[in-house]
């Protein structure tokens, strides 16, 4: 069959099979990294020489002194000045901190876009001459790196952007010319769509669609035509994975992007994953994809008062928690004005990846604990004939019981793989003898080999 007219022919639905086969990079992965940066990582959380409070990030620092846009631009635009190597910067830091794959901003709320579009002229191409997005790719692609395109459905700058339902929600804050008038937001669409297109054409593959975000009251078809966004997508990069940020329903409530019970499971038609911000979802989710994205202080844009940095404990913790429940991690960095990572970040990044040197193996490819509970304090990790018991709490009797049956083959430290450790059956489970003294106070990982399986 001949498919010239692509608005008259709809895609196949997707089989189970082929859903699963595009998913499996990312299901691999596990660990990603989040880069949030703009015109507004050089303004740096300070506003008219005063630092703007930290309520939700720095990245919405145009919406919190409620700057129009051409203010904005003249203030922010000189103090974003990438230097030359920045992006190999973060995709080294990527790699050294054992993320899978990156994914950036390539427009945040504010409208700016990092790459060179010929749909408008607020973007790095027009401005800076520069093109970011294909800087960025490129230095991924060479860490060997999966890439990923964080886009902003919402923008500040459109003149034609229209959405003003909710006091909640962003009013658009192009200058005071446009307030008021008339707004096509059709024009704004297609302005979106053209973007989009240009984003998925001009850069190679692109393995994820990070969409953000919809509203209650303003989401999906009527919003963003999202359906065909998404299959427009999709029909230039056929393996893309992308986020359900672009629908919400009301069933969904406000945190309805980050939980589960309002995506149907096996419908990639809005989207192959879900993200929770900023926190842990309790249990897993079988059958369900998801991804908890999270700052490594408060603000996803950078900020100079922002010192509230989590420890490098709580992060590689969550990192296991997060595998041991199925999902992944995407951990966000905030460079600078100038593309430089704060030093407290890449101090954790590498850190976390030290750690995943020794321990990787229990996390990527891993799935989710088969128990509930354990009898210590830790998390549960499988791999196919594998259980990896990521201890937290090195118990002081050195005796690590472990409440299952099957016939352990052997058991060693990953650590000390060499190690044989003594396994003895009691009628609560099994015990392994540990030496003295933890590898690792943050989590040492004990793997069991199991028969048969
Ligand atoms: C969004 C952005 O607004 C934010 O700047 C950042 O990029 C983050 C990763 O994503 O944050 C949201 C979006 C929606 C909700 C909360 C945070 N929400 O609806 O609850």
């Amino acid at each position: 069959v001949e498919q010239d007219d692509k608005s008259t022919v709809s895609p196949l639905p997707e089989t189970a099979q082929q859903h699963d086969a595009r998913m499996q990079w990312w299901r691999e992965a596990r660990f990603g990294m989040f880069v949030h940066w703009g015109l507004y990582s050089g303004l740096a959380g300070t506003w008219d020489g005063k630092p703007v409070a930290t309520r939700g990030g720095m990245e919405w620092i145009q919406q919190r002194v409620k700057s129009d846009t051409d203010t904005y631009a003249k203030e922010a635009i000189p103090k974003f000045k990438p230097t030359a190597d920045f992006a190999r910067q973060w995709a080294t830091l990527a790699k050294q901190a054992g993320c899978r794959y990156l994914v950036f901003t390539t427009k945040h709320h504010d409208g700016f876009g990092l790459f060179d579009s010929k749909a408008g002229d607020y973007n790095a191409g027009s401005v800076l001459n520069r093109d970011l997005v294909k800087e960025i790719v490129e230095a991924c692609h060479a860490e060997g790196l999966k890439v990923g395109f964080y886009h902003s459905v919402i923008d500040w700058h459109h003149d034609q952007y229209t959405y003003n339902k909710s006091k909640q929600l962003p009013h658009p804050l192009r200058g005071q010319a446009y307030a008021n008038g008339p707004r096509d937001h059709a024009k704004y669409q297609d302005y979106l769509h053209q973007q989009v297109t240009e984003l998925v054409s001009n850069y190679g593959p692109v393995d994820v669609l990070w969409w953000d975000y919809s509203s209650l009251d303003f989401q999906g078809d009527q919003a963003w035509r999202s359906s065909e966004l998404m299959e427009l997508v999709r029909s230039k990069q056929p393996g893309i994975i992308m986020n359900n940020r672009l629908f919400r329903t009301p069933e969904a409530g406000w945190s309805g992007m980050g939980t589960a019970g309002f995506i149907p499971q096996l419908d990639s038609k809005y989207g192959d994953f879900i993200t929770p911000e900023q926190h842990i979802p309790a249990t897993g989710m079988p059958g369900i994809d998801w991804e908890t994205c999270m700052t490594l202080n408060t603000t996803w844009g950078f900020s100079d008062h922002d010192h509230a940095w989590k420890s490098d404990e709580t992060l590689i913790r969550n990192l296991i928690d997060i595998a041991s429940k199925g999902g992944n991690y995407l951990l966000n960095i905030g460079p600078k004005g100038d593309g430089s990572v704060p030093e407290e970040s890449i101090k954790s990044m590498r850190t976390i990846g030290k750690w995943m040197n020794t321990n990787g193996e229990a996390i990527y490819g891993t799935t989710a604990s088969p128990f509930k509970n354990l009898p210590f304090e830790g998390r549960c990790t499988c791999k196919p004939g594998n259980l990896y018991f990521h201890v937290f709490d090195w118990p002081a009797d050195g005796k690590l019981l472990v409440p299952m049956t099957n016939t352990i083959r052997k058991a060693y430290l990953l650590s000390a793989p060499d190690k044989a450790l003594t396994v003895t059956s009691t009628e609560n489970g099994q015990i392994i003898s540990l030496p003295a003294k933890s590898s690792d106070q943050i989590a040492t990982v004990v793997v069991t080999e199991i028969a048969g399986e």
